[in-house]
């Protein structure tokens, strides 16, 4: 086939002009290829959305949050008078902290602004904020950061780029039309100099962070959000830090994990993810209930062992586990919540090691379960298996030995060219998650 030069310059300006959105020819520091490292280890984390829409707790209706404003068309000049009744008197970072360590995750990613525009932190740059605009007055970013520090918790910070209350956030996009109160006029570059500003502050005023969390690009997927200027700037002024992008396609250049919502990698259910799983740290994000801000209605908690079940299967497929929870106005995490971390932490006491530092085993993620592996230890989690026998194929591996980890006593198996044949007795059998732990030769 004849390829005219028209379009072979056509087709590279094209790639140039689709990549240059990004940091093109990033290269992550040494530092920053460590903290991947420290990420993929760490497996879990603690997600938080909280903001002025806490107040409302979705209005009655279970399936609204912290989409409040959206949902319910609520001009800014009303959804402005919330701020003045957001007062977290119950806010503890202290005790929030503690709970996180005690329930066995490693960092905590809080919304310092999300869809709102509303910013959860003293902004400089604009007043909309919870110092500035309600009567508690203090920047629980600054109080949550000290805390980490002192309880060697790391911090990241979720940033949303869709903003319903910035003027300038124009054209608009999927969302925030018509009922805002917005002219109908903005200029986009003055908004992007706008949340590449706030992005300063909370890079340069909360001491070293773990990473940016972004989302919100999906509200205008064809616009030029200059990624490249943004993605910059980050690795200018914390270099270690990690970005992710919730943008449910394949990663740009100059971002350093990619995250799932709501699904196990390489899933879709929720008909978001794109099908791309890159080489960068993964990381799937999963409500504790069915609402990711507070919501009083909400009662589709999920069980312990169902929480339990998708930390193994993210770590069985590379996958870390950042578990989120909607704290109330009051500044504390309702009891049911409270108790399903409570009771994660209590199972990670005793099988951390199975997690923790591990990576997806030689053994592919199966209906009866998943493999994680540190060097020579593959641990099989056994989920979902009512049978005596196991018949794990293919396994093409030497074993040195074959025991239940809770005990470490031998468990009877037989390895031919049909694979690893596993007896596994009723009395054996854990209730949430049977471990087998096996040493390669
Ligand atoms: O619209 C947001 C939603 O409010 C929430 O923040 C989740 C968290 O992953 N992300 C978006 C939906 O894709």
């Amino acid at each position: 086939m004849k390829i005219n030069k028209s379009f072979l310059v056509l087709f590279s300006v094209l790639l140039l002009s689709n990549s240059l959105g990004a940091q093109e020819g990033y290269k992550p520091t040494q530092e920053n290829l460590e903290n991947r490292q420290w990420f993929q280890d760490a497996k879990f984390g603690m997600f938080v959305h909280w903001g002025v829409y806490s107040v409302l707790g979705g209005g009655g209706d279970p399936g609204i949050a912290e989409w409040i404003m959206q949902n319910k068309k609520i001009p800014i000049k009303q959804y402005e008078k919330l701020p003045s009744f957001f007062n977290p008197v119950d806010f503890d970072a202290a005790e929030w902290v503690r709970m996180v360590k005690d329930a066995g995750m490693k960092y905590i990613t809080i919304t310092t602004k999300h869809h709102d525009g509303f910013a959860m932190y003293d902004s400089k740059i604009s007043d909309y904020n919870i110092v500035d605009k309600t009567p508690y007055g203090k920047d629980i970013i600054r109080m949550l950061a000290e805390e980490c520090r002192k309880q060697d918790i790391k911090l990241f910070f979720y940033y949303s780029q869709l903003d319903w209350h910035h003027p300038d956030y124009y054209p608009r996009g999927r969302t925030g039309q018509g009922f805002t109160g917005r002219d109908e006029s903005g200029d986009w570059d003055a908004y992007l100099d706008y949340m590449n500003g706030q992005l300063t502050e909370l890079l340069t005023d909360y001491g070293p962070i773990g990473g940016i969390w972004f989302d919100g690009m999906w509200d205008k997927k064809d616009a030029d959000w200059k990624l490249g200027t943004t993605y910059q700037l980050i690795h200018k002024l914390q270099p270690g830090a990690l970005i992710g992008s919730n943008h449910h396609v394949k990663p740009y250049p100059g971002e350093d994990f990619q995250m799932f919502e709501q699904d196990l990698p390489g899933e879709n259910t929720t008909g978001w993810q794109g099908s791309h799983i890159s080489q960068l740290p993964l990381e799937m994000c999963l409500t504790i209930n069915g609402s990711w801000g507070f919501n009083l209605m909400d009662q589709n908690h999920k069980s312990p062992k169902e929480l339990v079940h998708m930390l193994v299967k993210s770590a069985g497929r590379n996958a870390n586990l950042l578990l989120n929870v909607g704290p109330m106005p009051n500044g504390q995490i309702q009891p049911e919540h409270k108790a399903s971390l409570k009771a994660m932490g209590d199972w990670i006491a005793e099988n951390g090691e199975t997690i923790y530092g591990t990576r997806r085993g030689i053994v592919a993620a199966e209906d009866w379960g998943v493999s994680t592996q540190k060097g020579k230890k593959l641990y099989l989690h056994i989920l979902d298996w009512d049978k005596d026998v196991l018949l794990v194929q293919p396994f093409k591996e030497k074993v040195q030995s074959v025991v239940f980890f809770k005990d470490k006593s031998k468990v009877s198996h037989r390895l031919d060219k049909y694979g690893l044949l596993l007896e596994i007795p009723k009395n054996k059998k854990d209730g949430v998650d049977t471990i087998i732990e096996i040493t390669l030769k």
